[in-house]
């Protein structure tokens, strides 16, 4: 029997978007404010509770590192439209809590890789911003000596293993680094992300296969910011629900609120210990949204100004600050300290990014893998 295609989705506002996807003007739609604000108070209730789990110190970590991702990209927004970085740009906004979150409930020798939209989870690995900004701008002090760009990030160091513009490329990957981490006998896991569209690819089925079949310690996380590009989920996929797909492999699988910065580290390290301890592979599904279009060039004309404003009023570091506010763990100087602290660390990553050399053009012939 044939399917009844999908409706497209509303289009009112489109000829307002802007070209960071926001779109300005007043549409038919509005969001329901009093059922917001409702929503808000519940997941704020929820995420006090997870709070005292936590020190103060390590919470307010997690909040400097979802400041600074924010920071960052919007500086990028600046730089791209200055013309100082080129190519491809890919934001992180809205998702924050998701790198934040994850890992956070890793160790630092364990691997991360994930797609192109990467910059924030360089930021938490820990590569510098300066690296990072310096990797934008294509400057030979990037972190991948200015011959990758904000698509392919990458710090071995740091055991950051990319940063790939190959949509699910870094799966199979992943699958394979954590191959790699079980044949040595070490405890290391491996973190992989992708957005959801990479789901429907063949790729993420024969890794999600593999991984149960040879019990790899790897975690699958489906960053589900529900659009493809400008396609929606409901638009692209017969089964919406990601996690339930690890049913088909028998995979432990779990749904998360991607907003809940707390959330996500909790349903991460529950995943962790199953793979350290018995080489179990996790698919995660974790519910987020993109506040910005798919990359600086999208115009941004699929999705209406009520939808944009609900996720708006679930944006995690909102979220965040008030419930540590709440809970007396933040105040108006600690969060100014934060904001400063941010605020210099971009000055000067960007700064460094203006003043380091182009790449030696000698170096295009550097790094180069061919198989005669
Ligand atoms: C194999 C492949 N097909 C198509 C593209 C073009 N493309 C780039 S991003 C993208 C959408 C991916 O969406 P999703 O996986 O949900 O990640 P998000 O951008 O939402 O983070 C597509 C189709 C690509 N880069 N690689
Ligand atoms: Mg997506």
């Amino acid at each position: 029997m044939t399917k009844q295609a999908t409706p497209t989705p509303s289009r009112a506002g489109a000829e307002e978007a802007s070209s960071t996807g926001v779109i300005e003007k007043e549409t038919v739609e509005t969001a329901d404010r009093a059922q917001l604000q409702r929503e808000h108070e519940e997941k704020k209730a929820e995420q006090k509770g997870r709070i005292e789990e936590l020190d103060a110190e390590t919470l307010l970590k997690l909040l400097h590192q979802m400041i600074l991702i924010r920071r960052f990209e919007e500086k990028c927004a600046e730089s791209y439209s200055l013309g100082k970085i080129g190519g491809f740009c890919h934001l992180y906004i809205g998702q924050e809590a998701v790198a934040v979150g994850a890992l956070a409930a890793i160790r630092e020798d364990d691997y991360v890789l994930t797609s192109y939209r990467d910059h924030g989870h360089a930021l938490v690995r820990g590569t510098s911003p300066d690296e990072i900004m310096a990797e934008l701008y294509g400057k030979a002090s990037g972190c991948s000596a200015g011959k990758g760009g904000s698509m392919h990030l990458f710090d071995a160091e740091k055991n950051f293993l990319g940063g790939h513009a190959i949509v699910g490329g870094q799966i199979p990957l992943a699958t394979g680094v954590a191959f790699a981490s079980k044949y040595k006998g070490t405890d290391q896991v491996t973190l992989c992300f992708f957005g959801e569209a990479a789901v429907n690819q063949g790729a993420f089925h024969e890794s999600m296969n593999m991984a149960q079949l040879w019990r790899l310690p790897c975690i699958y996380i489906c960053e589900n910011n529900q659009y493809g590009m400008g396609t929606s989920l409901e638009r692209a996929m017969s089964l919406q629900d990601v996690s339930q797909k690890a049913c088909a492999y028998e995979l432990a699988s779990e749904f998360i609120d991607g907003m809940d910065v707390l959330a996500v580290r909790e349903v991460v390290a529950r995943a962790a210990e199953r793979a350290r301890k018995h080489y179990l592979p996790t698919l995660l599904e974790v519910r987020t949204y993109r506040f910005m279009g798919h990359s600086m060039s999208d115009p941004g004309n699929y999705r209406s100004r009520a939808e944009i404003e609900k996720y708006q009023e679930r944006d995690p570091i909102k979220l965040f600050t008030a419930s540590l506010r709440e809970k007396n763990i933040l105040d108006d100087n600690r969060l100014a300290e934060i904001e400063n602290e941010v605020r210099e660390a971009i000055e000067h990553a960007t700064r460094f990014a203006d003043e380091s050399p182009e790449p030696d053009p000698k170096e295009l012939y550097t790094h180069i893998y061919a198989n005669q």
